[in-house]
């Protein structure tokens, strides 16, 4: 198989060719999540899994057209938009999170891009979460450079803005906005210093074209995320993307070891999608380089697996939770 060589321990590369990342998707199973499983080992600890918790702090009536997206006021599928949250019933929720072992408190707001009065409303929430001891992350929409650097003076550690889907697939999933705007917002958090969460959805109906070409993207910025989030597609009724065939958990996992073998140092995020994810699914995909979840029985809107379900899985599988 004509496989790149240049695997050694996972040495960090930002130069990444469409080919080379089409021929590790192209390996035989076995043979891509060893190779995966082998640069994890030399960069991780290959039983630990950093928890983060996910709070919807504004929810729904968004003004984006995100075809797989339950809270675009674009897509008729029953939730309802509410008001941003007051400061101190987020600050109750990331105490609760704390106390559940969580080391990141991330928070999503379903706006196109934040009102200047509603930042200010979020760094007070980041400066809280910040003062109870947690890792802080905001996925808010896109970003001035100016509203990036407020955030970092906040102490805000990591931006989620998603790239989603590959170039070429992208005007096929959102018209309201560019994959170039997406990669501003990406250039504004890493120059005010933030750390970058960023990634993509499996199961739009993509072709695995686009999965190559989603990582590349990803993997040929100038600095690798920090942290990136392989979400499988949560079908919801009333979105354009619901009646598509489900992803498949073998590609899936292909995903997740391409992510890990071409951004070694990155936490890879097995994000959305568990909820209907067997044990051995998750399984494979911790084995092949996610070392990430999202814990606690809601993502933002929809279903994520309960407290004791992942307790178990984790005891069954002899991993810790991460501590930072
Ligand atoms: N509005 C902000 C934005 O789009 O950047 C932040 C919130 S948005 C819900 C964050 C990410 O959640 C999206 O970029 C997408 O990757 C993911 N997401 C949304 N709906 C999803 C679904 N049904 N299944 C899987 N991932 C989803
Ligand atoms: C990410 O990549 N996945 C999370 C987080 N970033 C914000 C969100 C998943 C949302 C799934 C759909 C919902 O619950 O509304
Ligand atoms: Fe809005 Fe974000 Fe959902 Fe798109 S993904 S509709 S921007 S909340």
């Amino acid at each position: 198989m004509n496989a790149p060589a240049n695997l050694d321990a996972g040495k960090l590369r930002h130069d990444w060719s469409r080919q080379e990342i089409a021929d590790l998707f192209a390996l035989p199973f076995a043979d891509l999540i060893y190779r995966a499983h082998t640069v994890h080992r030399a960069r991780f600890d290959a039983n630990e899994v950093q928890i983060s918790t996910l709070l919807s702090i504004k929810t729904g009536g968004c003004p984006e057209d995100c075809a797989y997206c339950p809270q675009s006021a674009t897509h008729d599928t029953g939730v309802k938009a509410e008001k941003l949250m007051e400061i101190e019933a987020v600050l109750r929720d990331a105490r609760a999170a704390k106390e559940g072992g969580a080391t990141r408190f991330c928070m999503g707001a379903a706006w196109r891009s934040p009102k200047d009065r509603d930042l200010d409303t979020v760094c007070q929430m980041v400066e809280g979460v910040r003062a109870l001891g947690m890792e802080t992350c905001v996925t808010l929409g896109m970003l001035t450079a100016m509203q990036a650097d407020k955030l970092k003076a906040a102490g805000l550690d990591y931006y989620n803005h998603n790239l989603d889907t590959s170039p070429e697939y992208y005007g096929e999933i959102i018209s309201t906005r560019t994959y170039q705007d997406r990669l501003d917002t990406l250039t504004h958090v890493r120059d005010a210093g933030i750390h970058v969460c960023c990634g993509g959805i499996v199961g739009m109906g993509e072709a695995r074209n686009d999965r190559i070409g989603m990582i590349h993207a990803l993997a040929t910025l100038p600095v690798h995320p920090e942290s990136v989030p392989i979400n499988m597609l949560v079908q919801v009724e009333g979105t354009p993307v619901s009646k598509g065939q489900a992803a498949d958990i073998i590609e899936f996992v292909r995903t997740i070891a391409v992510a890990r073998l071409t951004m070694p140092a990155s936490m890879v995020r097995l994000s959305a999608g568990r909820e209907t994810m067997s044990d051995e699914g998750q399984a494979l995909a911790f084995f092949a380089g996610a070392n990430s979840i999202f814990c606690g029985a809601k993502l933002l809107t929809t279903p994520n697996p309960s407290r004791d379900r992942d307790t178990a899985l984790f005891e069954r599988l002899g991993i810790q939770a991460m501590t930072f």
